[in-house]
């Protein structure tokens, strides 16, 4: 009976385990490599993991083919005898100048890539994100030059939430919307974001480290108290991004998830207009109370 206890609570974690690595990259099945994202940062974050992937693998063929083909040809059986040589130049020289520059050839896109991510001039609107334990505040501070109150927290979803509770007797496997699972992967209040518009997005934390990932914006940016940290995207594609909190920061660090409604610039600015209609109505404490 209580062998039967501990195997359910090892087959709940090793779910939650498998919910948390699908919310990672919100990938598809048997989707081995990273995501290509929708924005331009993504692409060329995912070009550079490509191109040091293949440099990779051609040192990988030619470094372990030739150990192979040395093991096999120059083996002791066949009356291989030792080389007694311990030192050439030549050889020194070759094995040092081609390390340094296939380290040149990946450093330099790199490097231009992190002063294109860096560069968070002539945004349009500027989105500010605050992490608490354990939820974000989503503060649209501007758009196209004018202010706005837009303010509110995003939790996760309550379906979710009340499945997650020890002794739920909920099935995490039921957490569905459409045919996906989305057991700890939904929010209450998902960040609604317009495409086609470059978007500044300011962050910080309220209590401790926390950080901000939406893998297919192609950036991970750190969370901390007192510190504003600045990152920019323009998303390409309509669509439902995920993402989660990616610093540990806590209990319930795992059950902070991130969603980003990415909509055309029209639908955004009916939903910005919804917002502060319903914001001025009804303010919104600036910090949330916490849940027990
Ligand atoms: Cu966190």
């Amino acid at each position: 009976m209580k062998a039967a206890a501990i195997i359910t609570r090892i087959g709940a974690a090793l779910l939650a385990a498998a919910g948390s690595a699908v919310a990672m990259a919100n990938p598809q099945p048997w989707q081995l490599n990273m995501t290509e994202g929708v924005t331009e940062t993504a692409s060329r974050v995912y070009g550079l993991h490509m191109q040091v992937l293949w440099i990779c693998v051609v040192i990988g063929v030619i470094v372990f083919g030739v150990m192979g083909v040395a093991m096999v040809r120059f083996r002791k059986s066949k009356g291989a005898v030792p080389a007694k040589w311990s030192h050439n130049t030549t050889a020194e020289i070759i094995w040092t100048v081609i390390p340094v520059l296939l380290l040149v050839a990946m450093a330099w896109p790199a490097t231009k890539t992190l002063i294109f991510m860096a560069d968070t001039s002539d945004s349009e609107m500027t989105v500010k994100v605050t992490g608490y334990q354990w939820m974000w505040r989503y503060q649209i501070l501007n758009y196209k030059g004018e202010s706005t109150s837009v303010n509110f927290v995003s939790r996760l979803d309550n379906t979710s939430d009340r499945t997650r509770q020890l002794g739920s007797g909920l099935d995490p496997a039921d957490v569905r919307t459409g045919d996906e699972n989305t057991y700890l992967l939904n929010v209450d209040n998902p960040l609604v974001l317009p495409t086609g518009t470059k978007i500044r997005f300011v962050i910080t934390a309220g209590d401790v480290i926390h950080a901000w990932w939406v893998p297919n914006l192609g950036w991970k940016q750190d969370a901390i108290p007192g510190v504003v940290n600045q990152s920019w995207a323009t998303i390409d594609k309509p669509g439902t991004y995920r993402g989660q909190c990616a610093e540990l920061c806590g209990k319930d660090h795992g059950f902070m998830p991130i969603v980003v409604n990415a909509v055309s610039p029209q639908e955004f600015e009916q939903w910005l207009a919804s917002q502060e209609a319903a914001s001025t109505a009804d303010a919104t404490p600036v910090v949330a109370p916490s849940r027990g």
